[in-house]
């Protein structure tokens, strides 16, 4: 029997690093800032770090624009500050994977001034050119399309007009992936996260999109999302880079498009694509057509959504799990409640998540329950995709107020506020001034104290995570959902052999009595997560979780 994989009882942290800690005082994250916070990470019981991109770059999309794959932008250090973080991981068993963002480069990269220089240049096929462009809209508002009159034709950019998107058609253009890919692990990194990776394999025909009704642009994701040679990419890539080097590496694809069926065959072990995926059902829920409608969360929506992706990736494959990302906003304010139950909802929502089937990932700051930030005017809003959705709404005639009101809830920066280590004015982050402004509730909100309260929500992740290390049902469990329509609880099983969980989390701000069918069997079994409600039985109050066990 072949031995299951090491990440099926790793948790993951994700770390911006623009926001997670600054050492030289220029407002800004950097790696030595990183790797002084280590300490912290070993704490919490964290098995791998994900550092977003730390490579050159003219953050025109805060370094998801990458202009050198093979150094560090001066922003953030030097190669010798990367490898004494990378030792500083490793000597506390812990494993550092990076960010690849291969789907597009920077318009600065020398590759794309290359392609750009000449129509008949030899990197002209590394990107896509045409003369007339199709309807295809960009993530980040208006045409997906740049005219450059040096050749008088024009390129994809799927994000921003700073991010050409790569013609991985070209054969040359994957063998220098794979290069780079190599080159990283080479100098001991530990695997890759792979940004928007189900958009490589695009229908070269690039056909126009189907356009909705008052939508300004046709939609390319049918043609871009998981594309016709997709599988064979990653095939490839699997061959070319991972094969020979060990089981001990992690791959995961971020997959805004993925379907169920693709995340099959992507994560089946037997057909060595990727180790799993980061697939978006979930947090597509609580919005419209675009990201800038919000629509409230019906909670049997969610619990349909991460149910059908545990039943779906049973037998073959295997997930990741998170709510939140440098992209989403934060977790309690979005999914529960950044109030008064601020504590009993994030650690709710953490029991929730961790006690799913899959590899967890914490988000910066999501392991003391940190909240959306409240924004005052567009002007602090730093993100592209916000600035870039405001100025073509007000322009095509919305009321700005109302555009605000969108961006405040929604809005990418809410993840990307600085990191909360203390009670000082910039709250342990920085010397200097934050490139974003720090969130006020940070005097409450901080590291410092969440270590030093035993109920906090960092000792509650710390707990959890210690689960998945020690109770082989966490990790290898099966997973039943129970009450799939009620509108307040979230109610699972899992199960190995003689032993079964049984969790609970109350999304509402109501107490809840969970109507299980077999509630009495329950009521009397070990509380293992959270709080024995006060009569014993399964009473849950306003965003209280838990977790019972059975047998041994
Ligand atoms: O995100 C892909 C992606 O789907 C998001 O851009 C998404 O469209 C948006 O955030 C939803 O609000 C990845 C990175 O995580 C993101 O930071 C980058 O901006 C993007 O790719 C381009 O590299």
């Amino acid at each position: 029997m072949t031995p299951e994989p090491w990440w099926k009882t790793a948790t993951v942290y994700q770390i911006y690093p623009r926001s997670f800690a600054d050492s030289d005082g220029d407002g800004i994250g950097d790696l030595a800032g990183i790797t002084a916070r280590l300490d912290h990470l070993a704490a919490l019981g964290i098995d791998v770090l994900w550092l977003s991109p730390v490579y050159p770059s003219p953050q025109d999309d805060a370094g998801y624009d990458i202009s050198d794959y093979r150094d560090i932008d001066p922003t953030f250090g030097t190669l010798a500050d990367f490898d004494r973080l990378l030792e500083g991981v490793h000597a506390r068993g812990m494993k550092l994977v990076m960010d690849l963002v291969v789907n597009h480069t920077s318009d600065e990269h020398p590759w794309f001034e290359a392609s750009r220089s000449s129509r008949d240049g030899p990197k002209r096929d590394w990107y896509w050119w045409r003369a007339r462009p199709n309807n295809w809209g960009s993530f980040f508002s208006g045409s997906a399309w740049e005219y450059d009159p040096r050749t008088e034709e024009h390129y994809l950019h799927l994000f921003s007009r700073k991010q050409p998107d790569l013609n991985w058609e070209t054969p040359a253009v994957r063998a220098a992936v794979h290069e780079l890919m190599r080159w990283w692990l080479d100098r001991g990194v530990d695997g890759f996260r792979m940004d928007v990776i189900d958009l490589i394999s695009k229908d070269p025909a690039l056909p126009d999109g189907e356009r909705r009704a008052g939508a300004l642009y046709g939609d390319g994701i049918p043609h871009t999302s998981c594309g016709p040679r997709i599988h064979e990419f990653m095939q490839e890539m699997h061959r070319e880079v991972f094969a020979g080097r060990g089981g001990e590496l992690l791959t995961v694809g971020e997959m805004p498009t993925v379907t169920l069926e693709h995340a099959r065959l992507f994560t089946d072990p037997a057909r060595a694509e990727l180790d799993m995926v980061f697939q978006f059902d979930h947090v597509n829920l609580d919005h419209g057509a675009t990201k800038w409608d919000p629509r409230p969360l019906r909670l049997r929506d969610l619990k349909a959504a991460l149910g059908r992706w545990q039943e779906g990736l049973a037998d073959v494959g295997w997930n990741s799990l998170y709510w939140g990302n440098h992209d989403q906003p934060r977790a309690v304010s979005r999914f529960a409640d950044d109030g008064v139950h601020r504590v009993r909802a994030a650690k709710m929502l953490a029991t929730v998540l961790h006690l799913h089937r899959g590899t967890p990932y914490v988000y910066q700051g999501e392991e003391l329950g940190m909240t959306n930030a409240p924004w005052s005017g567009i002007d602090e809003f730093r993100d592209i995709e916000s600035l870039n959705h405001y100025a073509e709404a007000v322009a095509n005639g919305a009321d700005p107020a109302d555009v605000l009101a969108a961006l405040r809830p929604r809005s990418r920066d809410n993840a990307r506020t600085p990191m909360q280590w203390d009670a000082s004015p910039s709250a342990g982050f920085t010397a200097g001034e934050p490139w974003l402004p720090v969130n006020p509730n940070h005097v409450e909100i901080n590291a410092e104290a969440a270590r030093a309260d035993p109920d906090s929500v960092f000792h509650h992740y710390r707990r959890l995570i210690g689960l998945r290390h020690g109770e082989p049902v966490v990790a290898h469990g099966d997973f039943r959902m129970l009450l799939p329509d009620d509108e307040q609880v979230y109610a699972f099983t899992r199960r190995l052999g003689d032993v079964e969980l049984l969790v609970l989390g109350n999304f509402s701000g109501e107490p809840a009595l969970p109507r299980l069918p077999d509630a009495r069997a329950w009521a009397g079994a070990e509380v293992l997560v959270g709080d024995p409600a006060p009569d014993g039985g399964l009473a849950l109050a306003p965003w209280e979780g838990r977790a019972y066990r059975h047998g041994r």
